[in-house]
Formats: C-alpha cells, sequence, structure tokens
C-alpha cells in the first residue's frame, strides 16, 4: 500500500495531509473507493467525499460525516480509519465484506475544513466555521445549528460572538448547504445517516431540537443500547445514549434531527471518547483504541441496518 507522505492513521493529520490522503486511498482502491467534490467552504477549499462499496446497481447507503466542530480532532482521525480498515479487510473479514458488497458508504471526513485548519494554525479550542457576519466582527456559525430542524429555537444563539450561533439562517454556511444539498440529491438510496463528534461518549437520536420523541423511538433506543454494548467489548469504554434532548441537552439546528425529519430514520450522533480527562485534547495515543471500538459501533448498525432494508 503506498503511503501518502506525512499521513498516519495513528496521528492527527492536517488539513493538506488529508486532502492528499483521500487522493492517495482513492487512487490505491479504484475498486472500492471513489471521490466527489460536494460543494466549497467559505474560503474556497474543496469538500471532498469519498464513496466506499463495491460497484453495485441501486445500492443502499449509509452516510457518515466528521469534523463539523474544528476542535473535535478525533472525529476526522475516526473517518480516516474507517476508510482503511474498510479497504483493509474487505474480502478478509466476512461483515466487512457483506457490508460494503451489499450498500456503499458516504464518507465526507471533514466538513469545516476552514475551521479544522484554524485549530492547528490559530486557535486549537475554535469550534465554528470561519465565515463572517453581516454587522459584526465576530466570525463563524456552529454548523451544528445551521439546519434546518427546529433552527434557532433552544440551545442556539442569535448573536455571531457566540459559540452556538445558529447563523444567519438555515444552511447560511456553503458547508452545511452542501452536504444538505448532497443528502436530498441522494435522499431514496440514504437509509441512515451517522455524524462524528467528541467529546463525551455519547451515542444520540433524535430529537434535541423538541423534548418529543421519534415514531421509532423504541427501536432508536434499541438499537443504540446494543451498539453501545458492541462498542464496549473492546476496551470496556462506557456510553450512555439517547434522545439528544434529555441526554446531552436540548439543541436545534442540528444535522441529525434534520436527517431524521427528511426521512432518514437511523440517524445518529456519536460523541466519542473521553468524558473530559482530556476532552477536546484527547492525546493521539488514544486514536487507536477509540477508532476501533468505534468501528465495531459502526459496523454493528450498518449490518442492523441491512437487514432492515425493506
Ligand atoms: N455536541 C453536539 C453539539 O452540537 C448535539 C450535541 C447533537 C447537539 C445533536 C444537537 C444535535 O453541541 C458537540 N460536542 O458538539
Ligand atoms: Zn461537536
Amino acid at each position: 500500500r503506498v503511503r501518502t507522505t506525512g499521513h498516519s492513521y495513528e496521528k492527527y493529520n492536517k488539513w493538506e495531509t488529508i486532502e492528499a490522503w483521500t487522493q492517495q486511498v482513492a487512487t490505491d482502491n479504484p475498486d472500492l473507493i471513489s471521490r466527489s467534490v460536494i460543494g466549497t467552504t467559505f474560503e474556497g477549499r474543496n469538500m471532498y467525499l469519498l464513496r466506499v462499496g463495491k460497484a453495485g446497481p441501486n445500492k443502499p447507503a449509509i452516510f457518515m460525516d466528521c469534523g463539523f466542530h474544528a476542535r473535535e480532532w478525533i472525529s476526522p482521525a475516526f473517518c480516516q480509519w474507517f476508510v482503511r480498515e474498510a479497504v483493509r479487510t474487505y474480502g478478509r473479514e466476512i461483515h466487512m465484506t457483506d457490508l460494503l458488497d451489499k450498500l456503499d458508504f458516504y464518507v465526507l471526513p471533514v466538513v469545516n475544513i476552514d475551521g479544522y485548519i484554524y485549530t492547528w494554525t490559530k486557535n486549537r479550542m475554535w469550534r465554528k466555521t470561519r465565515s463572517a457576519s453581516a454587522g459584526s466582527t465576530c466570525i463563524g456559525t456552529d454548523p451544528n445549528r445551521n439546519f434546518d430542524a427546529g433552527w434557532c429555537t433552544i440551545g442556539a444563539s442569535r448573536n455571531p460572538c457566540d459559540e452556538t450561533y445558529c447563523g444567519s439562517a438555515a444552511e447560511s454556511e456553503k458547508e452545511t448547504k452542501a452536504l444538505a444539498d448532497f443528502i436530498r440529491k441522494n435522499l431514496s438510496s440514504i437509509k441512515a445517516y451517522l455524524t462524528i463528534h467528541s467529546y463525551s461518549q455519547m451515542m444520540l437520536y433524535p430529537y434535541s431540537y423538541d423534548y418529543k420523541l421519534t415514531e421509532n423511538n423504541v427501536e432508536l433506543n434499541a438499537l443504540a443500547k446494543a451498539t453501545v454494548k458492541e462498542l464496549a467489548t473492546l476496551h470496556n469504554t462506557k456510553y450512555t445514549y439517547g434522545p439528544g434532548a434529555t441526554t446531552i441537552y436540548p439543541a436545534a439546528g442540528g444535522s441529525d434531527d434534520w436527517a431524521y425529519d427528511q426521512g432518514i430514520k437511523y440517524s445518529f450522533t456519536f460523541e466519542l471518547r473521553d468524558k473530559g480527562r482530556y476532552g477536546f485534547l484527547l492525546p493521539e495515543s488514544q486514536i487507536q483504541a477509540t477508532c476501533e471500538e468505534t468501528l465495531l459501533a459502526i459496523k454493528h448498525i450498518a449490518l442492523y441496518v441491512l437487514e432492515h432494508l425493506y
């Protein structure tokens, strides 16, 4: 396997390295991976999407994104890990082989690229995008408050200077608009939506914008329970789970709620390690263990979705 210069799955990679990696991993695995650009960021960077799966007609798909919030570095690390494990274990491990034969994973390794770069160059604790706001000198919108799901009604701010600024309108950010446009365009094939954040070791499902429960709450609860149990088998890492509003906090404009209301009935937000000792500054020494256990969780969900297609 050819390795992109400077890239490591056990380190946090800067954007230029991740960008080169998306090219390399696609070139090296043409039977399993294709790369596309779904849009550009506020600062003009390409948003790369990897489609991972064996070619076939009318395949169902699972959409997974990483790097919504700039400082949550373990998240993009997981998307890279996932793609590597997919290509490494296809044809070797029965479940991954079955998954990639029967469905496609759309993997968006970094949603908020401008913010991610800012955490590498200027402020490690940056969360939001890097867009300008009319009438304010403050920068950035919270991409996970910017979706059209009870937009800006609760747990979000109208003040551009706040960390949870919801933006001037739903999908005001080029990044969230590109993501939402892609999902709308591929709605008939997308059976699950997974969005990877950190930290606090939680598996959340809709709703966060309201205390109401989804129509399939019992099923989502059972799936989350089984998934966190599977995750814990590797390193005994404990996750809590439940509807976002009561499990973490009420917050409108999140992508999981929006995807669910689009009709994607399996929609989850993961909050990866840890529970606050290192927080966003999770040491690189924990990347492998975190990604391995999270991979178990994602495969569990994907196998469940595959078994419940009709
Ligand atoms: N947590 C999420 C946040 O955007 C969340 C929690 C999930 C809110 C789903 C709304 C919907 O605040 C982190 N760590 O970003
Ligand atoms: Zn986050």
